[in-house]
């Protein structure tokens, strides 16, 4: 598949989820390129006459919804989200668990994700797999004080090559919350339950990238149409 087929299909999963979106709507906005497409279908729909409100997972989305003219709110005047729409790095088939992080928005994402009564993961074919941790390092947030210890407590769990995430220019990869983000290839995950509630026992540990039993629906765009698990 080229990058242009993908981009056709994560921009066709997009604006399908942007469409199940309804007037009077609190919306968490995604991050990503995925949640980027949706944000613009979003931003034509307000311009029709759509009225919602969105709440973005980053200071990227912020801008973007922002320009799209969405107009937004926050949890100290809305506490539920009606739909969230977010992309997604894996997508495992059959449980709807994912991994997400890599764009290193996981924190905001999480807390979005939680509080939205429906929660809508947009993805291309390239994203399904049969176990998390196939392809995709598990993203964790941590503070950055005391670091190295919390890496070691990751490798305990089985994580191997632990290091902080660095950007494009080769500095520390810091996040919106200000905290460092440790990738952790941990291999096919046969137990992801098992080895969320040991790292969150983690001292250090601010949040990771596995989102368990958190997806309401997925929407897989492929060249065959869109897919939609629930
Ligand atoms: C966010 O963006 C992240 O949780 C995930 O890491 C990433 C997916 O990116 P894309 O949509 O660009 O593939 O949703």
């Amino acid at each position: 598949m080229t990058v242009s087929d993908m981009s056709v299909h994560k921009r066709t999963a997009a604006r399908e989820a942007a469409d199940m979106v309804k007037s009077g709507m609190v919306v968490g906005l995604g991050t990503g390129s995925t949640a980027a497409y949706m944000i613009e279908r979003l931003g034509e729909r307000v311009a029709e006459g759509l009225e919602i409100f969105g709440i973005p997972t980053s200071d990227d989305s912020e801008d973007k919804a922002i320009k799209a003219g969405i107009p937004l709110t926050d949890f100290s005047a809305h506490r539920r989200i009606d739909i969230a729409i977010d992309g997604a790095d894996e997508v495992q088939r059959g449980s709807l668990n994912l991994i997400k992080g890599l764009g290193g928005a996981l924190l905001r994402e999480k807390i979005v994700a939680q509080a939205a009564k429906r929660f809508v993961v947009i993805v291309d074919g390239t994203k399904p797999v049969d176990l998390l941790g196939e392809r995709a390092p598990v993203p964790v947030e941590v503070i950055s004080f005391g670091w190295e210890c919390t890496a070691e407590r990751l490798a305990a769990c089985g994580a191997r090559g632990v290091k902080p995430r660095a950007d494009r220019a080769g500095s520390l990869f810091v996040t919106d919350t200000g905290n460092m983000i440790l990738d952790c290839h941990f291999g096919p995950i046969e137990n992801p339950e098992d080895l969320a509630e040991k790292i969150d026992r983690i001292v250090g540990v601010v949040e990771h990238g596995m989102f368990l039993n958190m997806a309401s629906d997925v929407l897989v765009a492929t060249t065959e149409g869109v897919e939609r698990w629930e």
